[in-house]
């Protein structure tokens, strides 16, 4: 018998193809009655493929699934997921890293230079028809200033590698210190933020993350300054962002995740220097299905011989 699986919300077809294929597969958004669900076919559930994006896995959710065994994040963020209510019942969590790194480094520098060159604001002017009355106004540049990146890990990292053939200067602050790596380091992340012009934001959403990036980094980054943030909405203090853009405290932002996802500020669409994206980091066909293969690949290593390729870290010692 195939292990019976719930999966959390809508993934790419070839995605749900695979699970379906290898598992007897319940799709949540689907379940009209889900207590009924919970109290029947939820009781033989082992495995959860977990969508990022279609709400929080808690203890609670956890405690209606007795048998579960495995969450499986389709993402390498696993800030959806209680992975420390998951250890505690002994379920493991597994994410998707590494597969997505430098599709997201990619998408990062796209909207790095949409921000900075006005890319949407040049598209949008032909498309209405201005260029015949005048030309598009000259825009802020990438020459000439300095990155610094929040998150040093294994993005930041591809991210901070591409920055190098742009030819400008790279800075970070993380945790700590990274081995092997000649950028300068800062141990603020105000000091980091005085240091550079741009501000890129890669770290995982956590406790700790939560708003790091508030009103006092906003103005050590500067009237010049540039806050693209493709980590997770939660470490901008978004109402401090608005603020500073409509103070011109900073020049202009390009964002990928919001506070609350779907939902976007008015005041943040209403801005001409902002850039707004719908959380694609690594939304690719391939590298949406790579971190298919890899979160289908977790739930059979685990149900085949309590194998797991990429348990988080919360969890590894139950593996
Ligand atoms: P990673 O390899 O684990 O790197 C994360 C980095 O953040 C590490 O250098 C880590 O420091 C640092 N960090 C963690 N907590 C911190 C804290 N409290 N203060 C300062 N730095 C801290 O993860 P990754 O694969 O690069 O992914 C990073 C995050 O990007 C994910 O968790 C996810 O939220 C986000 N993401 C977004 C998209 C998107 O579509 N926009 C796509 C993929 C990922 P240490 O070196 O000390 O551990
Ligand atoms: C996806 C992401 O949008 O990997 C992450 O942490 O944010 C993105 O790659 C998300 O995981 C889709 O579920």
């Amino acid at each position: 018998m195939q292990p019976e699986i719930i999966i959390g919300g809508p993934m790419p077809d070839t995605v749900t193809a695979a699970l379906e294929a290898a598992f007897t597969v319940h799709k949540l958004w689907q379940i009209e009655d889900q207590d009924r669900f919970f109290a029947d076919a939820g009781r033989r559930v082992r495995g959860f493929a977990a969508n990022t994006l279609a709400g929080r896995i808690d203890g609670a959710l956890m405690d209606k699934l007795p048998a579960l065994e495995i969450i499986a994040g389709f993402g390498v963020g696993y800030d959806s997921i209680d992975a420390v209510a998951a250890a505690k019942r002994g379920v493991i969590v597994t994410n998707t890293p590494g597969v997505l790194d430098d599709e997201v480094a990619d998408l990062t520098i796209g909207l790095l230079l949409a921000t900075l060159r006005q890319l949407p604001q040049a598209d949008r002017f032909v498309r209405e028809g201005k260029w015949p009355q005048g030309a598009f106004p000259l825009s802020p540049t990438l020459r000439g200033r300095t990155v610094g990146i929040l998150g040093l890990g294994a993005i930041g990292k591809a991210i901070a590698h591409r920055l190098d053939a742009f030819g400008v200067a790279v800075e970070y602050h993380g945790r700590s210190r990274q081995a092997g790596v000649a950028y300068t380091y800062h141990d603020t992340l105000v000091g980091l933020a005085k240091a550079c012009d741009v501000l890129i934001a890669i770290v995982p959403g956590t406790a700790e993350t939560r708003h790091l990036i508030d009103a006092e980094v906003l103005a050590a980054l500067g009237r010049e300054g540039v806050l693209i943030n493709v980590a997770r909405g939660s470490v901008v203090d978004e109402a401090a962002l608005i603020t500073a853009l409509q103070a011109g405290t900073i020049l202009a932002a390009g964002l990928d995740v919001y506070e609350d996802e779907p939902r976007v500020p008015a005041a943040l669409v209403a801005m001409a220097n902002v850039v707004l994206l719908p959380h694609i980091g690594s939304a690719s066909v391939k590298t949406r299905a790579a971190m298919g293969q890899l979160m289908v690949d977790n739930l059979g290593g685990w149900f085949a011989d309590r194998k797991p390729l990429t348990p988080v870290p919360e969890v590894q010692h139950l593996v």
